[in-house]
């Protein structure tokens, strides 16, 4: 790199300097727990564990009391091939939320998605495929007992009908209450939720959640909580939230924000900025307030780590730090919807 190119860069970071910054103090989990919550906590992957700017901020005593792995315990990273386990990164995770003292949130052992070809293209019975989804289930909260997972993930299409995949193929519902058991089975002591993304707002798929919910109840399928993704648009974070919220804890599960970010349309200004922060202290206001809200995760801390610019295009800045590690507004909104 050129020396001017660097000194310019490293003095004054362009794109952040001329924007507002988050200016509290006071820690995140530190925030969650002052408000009688569990913890504030991140999801964080295996690739970012090397960035000593972002550890720094991810190991600190009081930012973070939970970690979600983004993608280290899913099935293709988890099972490849049938029967052959893959743990080193998945171990990676667990071992660094023991020895920072944070909760583990497991993610996942049932989804369409990251599956590997084996399972999507498996000449499957409903016996074989039972089998399959019993023993990553048991396997996976087997290994990391004790805490909380998310053993289905996403089983909705946006419309409320359960979303075509190859456990619901072949299983039909019953995938869900199968996954449950299996994984009650393998530790009675860990917390087993459903999670999902669009049930944030009172809708079909909202409903579809609480019917399942009590279904499962009454079904006597072990069902302890429902996990809200919250993947929100700055300025639109519904009005509803604690509301429907209240809907799920009305069921007697508890609830978490699982994956919250709040993205925008680039670039970034200050009035978005601003948004943003009241977006944050909205959500948290609202987990604050149901006391069935356990606790909130962000999905990942920083801009520089986070999903949304590769999924949705000309978009992103959707987290609580800029890419150059920098606190936003948003983190103050976090604190301020704690307070
Ligand atoms: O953050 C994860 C990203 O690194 C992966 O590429 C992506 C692949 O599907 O999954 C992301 O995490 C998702 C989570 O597992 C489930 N809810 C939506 C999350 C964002 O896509």
């Amino acid at each position: 790199m050129h020396p001017s190119t660097f000194c310019h860069s490293a003095a004054t970071p362009a794109a952040s300097s001329a924007l507002p910054t988050g200016t509290s103090t006071t820690l995140l989990d530190n925030a969650a727990k002052a408000a009688g919550k569990k913890y504030l906590g991140t999801a964080t992957d295996n690739g970012e564990l090397t960035d000593t700017a972002y550890t720094a901020i991810l190991d600190e005593k009081g930012m973070f009391g939970q970690i979600t792995p983004a993608n280290s315990m899913k099935w293709e990273n988890t099972e490849p091939e049938q029967g052959v386990w893959t743990w080193t990164d998945a171990d990676q995770i667990a071992n660094l939320a023991k020895s920072n003292g944070q909760l583990l949130r497991g993610h996942n052992c049932v989804w369409y998605n990251q599956l590997p070809s084996w399972v999507t293209s498996g000449t499957w019975t409903t016996s074989t495929l039972t089998s399959v989804v019993q023993n990553h289930t048991g396997e996976l909260v087997g290994r990391y007992k004790g805490q909380v997972w998310d053993v289905v993930n996403e089983p909705f299409n946006d419309d409320g009908t359960y979303r075509e995949d190859v456990f619901y193929n072949t299983l039909g519902e019953s995938y869900i209450p199968i996954a449950l058991t299996a994984a009650r089975a393998a530790d009675p002591n860990a917390k087993l939720y459903i999670n999902e993304y669009n049930i944030e707002y009172q809708g079909s798929k909202a409903t579809a959640m609480i019917n399942l919910v009590k279904s499962l109840q009454s079904q006597g399928v072990p069902i302890d909580g429902i996990g809200l993704q919250s993947h929100f648009i700055v300025g639109e974070v519904p009005s509803t939230l604690q509301a429907t919220m209240e809907s799920f804890t009305a069921l007697g599960v508890e609830i978490a924000i699982t994956e919250l970010d709040i993205r925008m349309t680039l670039p970034e200004t200050a009035a978005l900025l601003e948004q943003q922060k009241t977006d944050y202290d909205t959500v948290i206001s609202a987990c604050r307030a149901v006391s069935g809200c356990i606790g909130v995760t962000v999905w990942d801390f920083t801009d520089k780590y986070s999903w949304v610019p590769s999924t949705f295009s000309g978009q992103g800045a959707a987290t609580p730090y800029d890419s150059n590690l920098v606190k936003k507004p948003a983190y103050d909104g976090i604190i301020a919807g704690f307070a």
